[in-house]
């Protein structure tokens, strides 16, 4: 049989097949994914085969489309997110937390490196005032500029639910977005069937000191679907070399003006990215350019 992996946690999938759930288990080898901590991923498509009471093995999976690889901050540990993505929605928020610039373009960057289109939404727009919302609609200007579909709704009021809808309608969405953004909270509200529970805190809390985390992907009302990916944090790039991170980023498309074709755009003469800060360039684009670039060994 066929189906998709829509949850793993240890050795357990979970996979749908033509609208029904089975729980199986995975004994072989991953050629794919032997260098990964987890083999098997939400959004995988798996081929099983079915015991008598009606759990199952998984004997083969499918090559993937595309995945989304994180590395972690902590342990070099690398591990795989979501596969056979269509696009994903980066969630942010500028205020309780508020969202780094600098995640938000190592999230687009990296969605550009696995072939992904970004879409960016900022969330709890309710709790802004006057000035905040100023400051949120000058970060939005700033990813208009470079083609990025970007707006904000406010996940818990259901303000522009409609328009993100739209936008996730027969696709399937990996969330990505910081703990406490509000990943749960909107995935209740645009699911068929979570009923996820929210706030991070009680979450850890009764998971004890286990840190182990999984994708989960759930069906939208509108149809498509949506992948939860609970401990989303700051990562770093898995396997990128220096002189391609230029090209995850649309505006530096000047790149070819440098005088240096090898040019990173960091202290190279004639540079004209570094000459177009301020006018194509956004200085808080490029300085987030040269974090990511100091981090890739
Ligand atoms: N005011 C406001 N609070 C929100 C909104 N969305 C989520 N929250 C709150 O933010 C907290 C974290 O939300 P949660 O969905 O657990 O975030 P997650 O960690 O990204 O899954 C919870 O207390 C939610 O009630 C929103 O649009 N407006
Ligand atoms: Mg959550
Ligand atoms: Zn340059």
């Amino acid at each position: 049989m066929k189906g998709t992996v829509i949850k793993s946690v240890g050795n357990l999938y979970t996979i749908k097949s033509e609208d029904k759930i089975y729980k199986c288990n995975y004994r072989g080898k991953n050629k794919l994914t032997n260098n990964f901590s987890n083999p098997i991923v939400s959004g995988d498509e798996v081929e099983f085969i079915l015991n008598e009471d009606n759990n199952g093995i998984i004997e083969n999976i499918i090559e993937r489309k595309n995945y989304f690889i994180k590395r972690s901050l902590k342990d070099e540990n690398v591990h795989i997110i979501g596969s056979n993505i269509d696009q994903t929605l980066i969630l942010a928020s500028i205020k309780n937390p508020y969202t780094k610039l600098g995640f938000i373009d190592k999230c687009i960057a990296a969605s550009f490196y696995y072939n992904i289109t970004p879409i960016l939404v900022f969330n709890k727009i309710d709790i802004l005032n006057n000035k905040e919302f100023k400051k949120l609609e000058e970060v939005i200007s700033i990813y208009k500029n470079i083609n990025i579909s970007t707006f904000y709704i406010s996940a818990e009021k259901g303000d522009n639910i409609d328009i993100l809808e739209i936008k996730l309608k027969n696709k399937k969405t990996l969330l990505l977005g910081n703990s406490g953004v509000g990943k749960s909270t909107l995935i209740n509200k645009i699911s068929k069937t979570s009923n996820q529970r929210t706030n991070d805190l009680s979450a850890k809390t009764s998971r004890g000191k286990q840190t182990t985390t999984f994708s989960e992907i759930f069906d939208l009302k509108v149809s498509g679907s949506i992948t939860d990916t609970p401990g989303f944090k700051d990562f770093n790039f898995f396997d990128i070399d220096k002189s391609d991170l230029s090209f995850l980023y649309p505006e530096f498309n000047l790149r070819n003006k440098c005088k240096f074709k090898n040019c990173l755009h960091k202290n190279e003469p004639d540079c004209a990215i570094k000459e177009n800060i301020g006018k194509q360039i956004n200085i808080k684009r490029y300085n987030n350019y040269l974090s990511i670039l100091n981090e890739i060994i």
